[in-house]
């Protein structure tokens, strides 16, 4: 965590503390001042260094404000904050991670009942105590108690869009070690789940004591928290990252173990029992002629990793496969499975009857189909984002602003006037990107994001929707209405004739808000049925339509579109994390919408 979000913290922290006793403006003006402080070019500890003045150059930071922060700086504490806490001894952020709980709910909790942790608040609303505090009813307490769950897990699971770039660093500072023959990230996060709960790496070598030495000595790792011969873990940005380092013949069985998922590992395992092999993570090996009372020592326990004598006694019979992942499957009779399938949700049968799904890979996107400019809430103009989109080689690029309607707020959505005024400034921006890159040109669409109200009717007029190219339609109000009810909406959405993409359909916001829960297989039917595509918001916060859904859409048929979502040009990097949530979905090239060639995609639009 850099110095700035560290800072920005305790201002947020402040900020909740002070709400939560009642304090009106000033909240407000602490969290802006942690935002700007956490965009802040500079590093706080240098303008506090300049005094107080340098540091409220900051936008927003008053000389207030700039007190604090220098005091942050110069003592590690603030004493305001020191009594505030006092005052209020809550875990703030378990507490506000329940949805409907705000710091405000949590200072009258707190008050009435002494409230302080995510257990004490289910004991309370189980108990029945907080429905009798004034201002709390019996359904806010029964929202409560079914929130906690989601509140829960959200605590301990780390988003795959926070935790990937912390892995990839972890990895490529790994790769570069003189003693590392080879390393890779392995467990939830190489299976790209949309969270994660610790990082996984594996890295081959001969030489073990200098990799610890230089993992733990990582600049981007806060704390060790352990520190083995054979592994080591450590905290970083939050997250816990687990190092285990193998020797260079046994490294694919120990990346095959450790990519999991357990449960396609078990599968695995009896298939090698089947074979009359063992299983393990040093290797797959023929223990056909041994005796039986040693065949079957488990796998060591997670605890005894590196332990040589450990591991002598699971190291039985003759190997046959464990240098590569690959040889392993092989060896079983199994086309190798991608991590994303390794859920056991059939992937080890289909590998067995080579009938693997010839899954989407981050290269087959040809182009966007949702993306945003300052017309709406994006930060660039269009030809901003369609010179990124050229630049990243796609044939073509969607440009879907926000349509006025439910969900949208002060002013963001295009009115019809302004869609038909849009029309006439793409064409503009678009000429001037084909001349600007010598006619490599990328065709630029022109569509929407409309806004499909609580009962699946949409906001824009039907005239206007008709002379757009692309519409795609997305629920953004609304987003904890019952599941049948959801269900009817976005069934009636995918069936609208002008709707071509159903955008991000739960709205779920990952660790946030859990969005809509439809029937999938219903909305996927529906879709199939209309010629709609479900999308695949690969924007990491919302990883929507989820794996299950893209199952679900591969079973009824149904076409997906991976999108960014994007409201400024890198974003439009995010697009990997659609297509491996896609991927976990079994879907293929061929189901892929944007995966298509620009005749392709037209031919659907039309249709
Ligand atoms: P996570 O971290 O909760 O998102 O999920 P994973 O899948 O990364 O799980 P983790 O970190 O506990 O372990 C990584 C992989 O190592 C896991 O997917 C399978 C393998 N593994 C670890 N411990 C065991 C075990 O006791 N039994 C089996 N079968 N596999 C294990
Ligand atoms: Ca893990
Ligand atoms: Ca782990
Ligand atoms: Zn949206």
């Amino acid at each position: 965590m850099s110095r700035n979000d560290e800072v920005a913290d305790r201002l947020d922290e402040f900020a909740d503390l002070l709400e939560a006793t009642g304090v009106e403006y000033k909240p407000t003006a602490y969290r802006r001042a942690a935002e700007n402080v956490r965009d802040h070019p500079t590093a706080v500890d240098s303008l506090a260094a300049d005094g107080e003045d340098a540091v409220a150059e900051i936008d927003r930071v008053g000389d207030a404000i700039a007190a604090k922060i220098v005091e942050y700086v110069e003592t590690g504490s603030i004493e305001e904050l020191e009594e505030r806490r006092e005052e209020l001894p809550v875990d703030m952020a378990a507490l506000t991670a329940v949805e409907g709980v705000g710091p405000k709910t949590v200072g009258s909790l707190y008050e009435a009942l002494g409230v302080t942790t995510l257990d004490e608040l289910e004991a309370a609303a189980e108990a029945g105590e907080i429905r009798e505090v004034s201002g709390f009813g019996a359904t806010t307490e029964q929202n409560i108690l079914d929130n906690i769950p989601f509140a829960r897990e959200s605590r301990e699971r780390t988003r795959l869009g926070d935790a990937r770039p912390v892995a990839d660093a972890a990895l490529s500072y790994l790769d570069a070690l003189d003693a590392v023959a080879a390393a890779e990230v392995c467990g939830s996060i190489r299976r790209w789940k949309a969270t994660i709960g610790d990082i996984d790496l594996l890295v081959a070598s001969d030489a073990r004591e200098p990799i610890i030495e230089a993992f733990t000595a990582w600049p981007d790792a806060d704390a060790t928290i352990e520190a083995g011969t054979g592994k080591a873990s450590v905290r970083a940005d939050d997250t816990r990252v687990d190092l285990r380092i193998v020797d260079s013949d046994e490294f694919g069985a120990a990346l095959q173990y450790f990519t999991g998922s357990r449960a396609h590992n078990v599968s695995l395992r009896n298939r090698a029992i089947e074979r009359g092999l063992k299983l393990n993570e040093y290797g797959l090996f023929d223990v056909s002629d041994v005796a039986e009372s040693d065949a079957d020592g488990e796998s060591r326990d997670d605890d005894a990793g590196g332990d040589p004598a450990e591991a002598t006694a699971t190291r039985v019979g003759e190997r046959v496969a464990g240098a590569t992942e690959d040889g392993v499957y092989e060896a079983l009779g199994l086309d190798p499975i991608p991590p994303e399938l390794r859920e056991d949700t059939g992937e080890v049968a289909a590998a067995a009857e080579e009938e693997l799904p010839d899954l989407v890979a981050p290269g087959d996107i040809r182009g966007d189909l949702h993306t945003h400019t300052d017309w709406s809430d994006g930060g660039f103009t269009i030809k901003e984002m369609i010179t990124a989109a050229a630049e990243r080689g796609y044939d073509y690029h969607v440009v879907t602003d926000h349509a006025t309607g439910p969900g949208m707020v002060g002013g963001v959505g295009l009115d019809e006037d302004e869609i038909a005024e849009q029309a006439d400034a793409l064409t503009e921006a678009a000429d001037a990107v084909a001349e600007g890159t010598g006619g490599n040109e990328i065709e630029v669409l022109h569509g929407i994001e409309a806004n499909i109200d609580a009962d699946g009717d949409l906001s824009t007029d039907d005239e206007t929707l008709a002379a757009l190219d692309l519409v795609v339609a997305s629920p953004h109000s609304g987003l904890s209405q019952a599941a049948e009810r959801a269900t009817e909406r976005l069934v009636r959405a995918v069936e609208h004739p002008y709707v071509d993409v159903l955008g991000h359909p739960t709205g779920r916001l990952i660790n946030e808000r859990p969005g809509l829960d439809p029937d999938v297989e219903a909305v996927a039917e529906a879709a199939a049925a209309a010629g709609t595509a479900i999308e695949v918001n690969a924007n990491p916060a919302r990883l929507d339509a989820d794996d299950g859904f893209v199952r679900a859409a591969m079973e009824a048929g149904a076409t997906v579109a991976v999108n960014t979502d994007a409201h400024a040009p890198r974003e439009l990097d995010n697009v990997r994390y659609g297509v491996h949530t896609a991927r976990r979905g079994w879907a293929e090239t061929a189901d892929v919408l944007n995966a298509r060639s620009l005749d392709d995609l037209l031919a659907f639009l039309d249709a």
